[in-house]
């Protein structure tokens, strides 16, 4: 996709001060610190469109951004940073929540977990309320850039066996190198309907997988 124009539109904690769900939207879900902001601005060109943080934990609020006046990206609160004050912790879970149960033009959440980590359960609880609320799930081992080839694809196999889907259903990303960018863009046009546009061939990587979620 050609990012023509990416603009912040608001920042909310809850459904009614959402905007009008009138666009195909895509949010990022993820620990604190994983590079959410940091995908969202690799995909769309933009240094520094979503605030990224050495300090975990700082975008505590749900950030709702507009691309080309026709899709709408939303980073979503990170969880699991200890130095979140307890009423914020406490806040996180029913805001998401009723992000994922009651935004009608949802089209698929992006879980981002860190290769070098293995998911928890943090993640098959998101995990299970995106199953329950029938959301399809693009699954991201981010920060791929940090691992040996080799490294990558023993921590791809282990996070897949923890969560009981294929090694090839994660996309490898690297906000740092660009891998992946273009099979997020694939996937995000997939789940969104739209014809693939001009897929630029940013890719370095011929391994980076993968698919929508469950299939
Ligand atoms: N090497 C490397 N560093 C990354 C990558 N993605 C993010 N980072 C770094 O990780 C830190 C956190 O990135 P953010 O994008 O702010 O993470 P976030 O998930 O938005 O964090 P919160 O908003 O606090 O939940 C920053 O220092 C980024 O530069 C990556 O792919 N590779
Ligand atoms: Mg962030």
């Amino acid at each position: 996709m050609h990012i023509k124009s990416a603009e912040f539109v608001t920042s909310a904690v809850k459904p009614d001060q959402y905007p009008p769900p009138e666009l195909p939207e895509v949010a990022f879900a993820g620990r604190s610190n994983v590079g959410k902001s940091s995908l969202i601005n690799k995909l769309v060109n933009r240094r520094s469109l979503v605030k990224t943080s050495s300090t975990p934990g700082r975008t505590q609020l749900i950030n709702f951004f507009l691309m080309n006046g026709d899709l709408s990206l939303v980073d979503l609160p990170g969880y699991g940073y200890a130095k979140v004050p307890a009423a914020v912790k406490k806040q996180w879970g029913p805001m998401v929540e009723a992000y994922i149960a009651n935004r009608t033009n949802l089209k698929a959440v992006v879980l981002l977990m860190d290769i070098r980590r293995t998911p928890k359960a943090e993640e098959f609880n998101l995990m299970d309320w995106l199953r329950h609320h029938q959301i399809p799930m693009i699954l991201v081992l981010t920060k791929a850039d940090k691992l040996s080839k080799t490294q990558q694809s023993k921590q791809r196999k282990i996070a897949a066996e923890v969560l009981g889907v294929d090694p090839t259903d994660f996309v490898l990303f690297s906000a740092k190198s660009g891998l992946g960018t273009t099979v997020m863009w694939e996937l995000i046009e997939q789940v969104i309907g739209q014809g693939i546009a001009a897929v630029e061939p940013d890719d370095p990587s011929l391994d980076c997988g993968s698919g929508v979620w469950p299939r």
